[in-house]
C-alpha cells in the first residue's frame, strides 16, 4: 500500500484472475482515492466484472492479447507520452531544482527514458512477472482517459454523453406483460446532448456525500420480510438486510435523498447535475431499440444484461415470480456486473429502481415531448425506471414504470445521475 500512496500511475494487468481477486480490487480502489492514473493491460480477453467495470470505465484498454507486439507497441508508446507529458498531477518542480533524472522508477525496475527497444524488453518482463503473480505494477507518471467517458471529481459518477434524438415513448398495445401506465406511446424529442452516469450511484460515492454533508437518509427501509414488504426500523443505505460492498449500488434511498445527492454533486463540482427526466431515462435505457428490452424480446436473455428476479433467487424464494434464467445474485450485485446498452450504460434494466425527476401519473395522456419532466406542486407519487433484482419480466422492461411516495425508502431503490452539458 506505501507504493500506491508514493506512485502517480498504477498498470493494472488484467486477465480473468484478476477478475476474482478482491486484493486487486482493493489496490484499485485506494489507487482510484489517491487520485493515481489507472493503465489497464488486459492479457487475457475478457470484460471487467463488478467494481473493475466501475472504476476502469473511463480508461484507456491497452490488449496484450491476439497482437502482442502491436500491444506492447502501444503501451511503450503511452507511457513514454506519459513520462514526458506535465499533466495535471505532475507536481510543479521546485524553483531551481535540479532537472528530473533521465530514469524513472517501474516498480523495482529502472526505467530507461532510451532506448525504445529496451524499454520495450523491460516492460515485456515486468508485465510476464506481474501476470504470473496476478498482481499490479507502479510507475510514476500521468494518463488521460478516453474521451467519451468523464468524471468531474474522484468521487464523482462515471459520466458518459448521450446524444439528442427522438423515441416512441411507452410500449406498443401489443407488447408482453404490458401495463396500462406504458401509454398512449408517443413520440418525444430530445433536443440536446446530455450526458448519463454509466451506473447507478454506489455505496461508496453516497457514502462520501453523506460524509461530506451529514445529509439524513432515516432509519428505517423496507424490505422482504415474512413474505411481504414492510417497513423495517434500523434498515437503511448503510444496512439495507442483506450484505453490499462499495461498488454495490446504494438503496433505500427516497427521492428526497436522490435530489440531495444531486444537489450536492452540484454544487461540489460547479455542473449542472440532476436526475433524468422519466423521458431522457427511456430514452437512454432504449439506446435505439423498440423491443421490451435494449437487447430483444426474450426474457431468458435478461441474465446477461441485468440482475433480476432470477433462478438464484427462486432458491431462497419459492415464491417469487422469476426470469427463466440465473444471473448469480439474490441481492444487488455490484454495477457494471453485466453487459451495457448500445449507448454504454450498465444495469438500466435491474439490479436497482432508479428514481426520476418526474411526478408519475398512471397515463402518458398529456405528458411532455420535449424531453422535460412532468411535474405538479402537490406530487405524492415520483417515477422510479428499470427494476431490481426482485423483479422479474414485467418490470424489468424498457417501458415498466413504477410510482414510489416521495418520503419511502426500499432496499430496492436507489439512483442514477444526469448532467446537463453546457
Ligand atoms: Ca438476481
Amino acid at each position: 500500500m506505501t507504493a500506491i500512496s508514493s506512485a502517480r500511475i498504477m498498470i493494472l494487468v488484467f486477465s480473468d484472475n484478476a477478475n476474482r481477486s478482491s486484493e486487486i480490487k482493493k489496490e484499485l480502489a485506494i489507487a482510484s482515492q489517491h487520485g493515481l492514473v489507472v493503465i489497464p493491460v488486459r492479457i487475457e480477453d475478457v470484460a471487467p466484472k463488478g467494481a473493475f467495470a466501475y472504476e476502469l470505465a473511463t480508461r484507456q484498454w491497452i490488449d496484450l492479447f491476439g497482437d502482442w507486439g502491436q500491444g506492447v507497441e502501444r503501451l511503450v508508446s503511452h507511457l513514454r507520452g506519459v513520462i514526458a507529458s506535465k499533466g495535471p498531477t505532475q507536481p510543479a518542480a521546485a524553483p531551481g531544482a535540479a532537472p528530473r533524472a533521465a530514469s524513472r522508477t517501474f516498480g523495482h525496475v529502472l526505467w530507461p527514458a532510451k532506448p525504445r527497444a529496451r524499454a520495450a524488453r523491460i516492460l515485456v518482463v515486468v508485465l510476464l512477472v506481474s501476470a504470473s503473480l496476478g498482481t499490479v505494477v507502479w510507475l510514476r507518471g500521468v494518463f488521460t482517459g478516453d474521451a467519451s467517458s468523464f468524471r468531474d471529481c474522484p468521487t464523482c459518477p462515471v459520466m458518459t454523453i448521450i446524444p439528442a434524438g427522438s423515441f416512441a415513448m411507452g410500449s406498443p398495445a401489443n407488447e408482453a406483460d404490458r401495463d396500462d401506465d406504458e401509454g398512449p406511446q408517443h413520440e418525444v424529442r430530445i433536443a440536446k446532448p446530455f450526458a448519463v452516469a454509466k451506473f447507478a450511484v454506489t455505496v461508496d460515492q453516497y457514502t462520501a456525500f453523506v460524509q461530506a454533508t451529514g445529509h439524513e437518509s432515516g432509519t428505517s427501509c423496507s424490505a422482504w420480510t415474512d413474505g411481504k414488504w414492510a417497513p423495517t426500523p434500523g434498515r437503511s443505505w448503510r444496512n439495507p438486510g442483506y450484505l453490499q460492498d462499495p461498488s454495490h449500488p446504494a438503496v433505500c434511498l427516497n427521492w428526497n435523498d436522490a435530489k440531495a445527492y444531486v444537489a450536492w454533486l452540484s454544487g461540489k463540482t460547479g455542473k449542472a447535475y440532476r436526475l433524468l427526466t422519466e423521458a431522457e431515462w427511456e430514452y437512454a435505457a432504449r439506446a435505439g431499440s423498440t423491443t421490451r428490452y435494449y437487447f430483444g424480446d426474450q426474457d431468458d436473455d435478461f441474465c446477461r444484461f441485468g440482475n433480476g428476479a432470477d433462478q438464484t433467487a427462486k432458491k431462497t424464494h419459492p415464491e417469487w415470480t422469476v426470469l427463466p434464467c440465473d444471473d448469480g445474485y439474490l441481492t444487488t450485485a455490484p454495477v457494471g456486473s453485466f453487459k451495457p446498452n448500445r449507448f454504454g450504460l450498465y444495469d438500466m434494466l435491474g439490479n436497482v429502481w432508479q428514481w426520476v425527476e418526474d411526478c408519475y401519473a398512471n397515463s402518458y395522456r398529456d405528458a411532455p415531448i420535449d424531453g422535460t419532466a412532468r411535474t405538479r406542486v402537490d406530487c405524492r407519487l415520483h417515477s422510479l425506471r428499470g427494476g431490481s433484482w426482485n423483479d422479474s419480466a414485467k418490470s424489468v422492461r424498457s417501458a415498466s414504470r413504477n410510482g414510489v411516495a416521495t418520503e419511502e425508502r426500499n432496499n430496492t431503490d436507489g439512483l442514477r445521475v444526469a448532467r446537463s452539458l453546457e
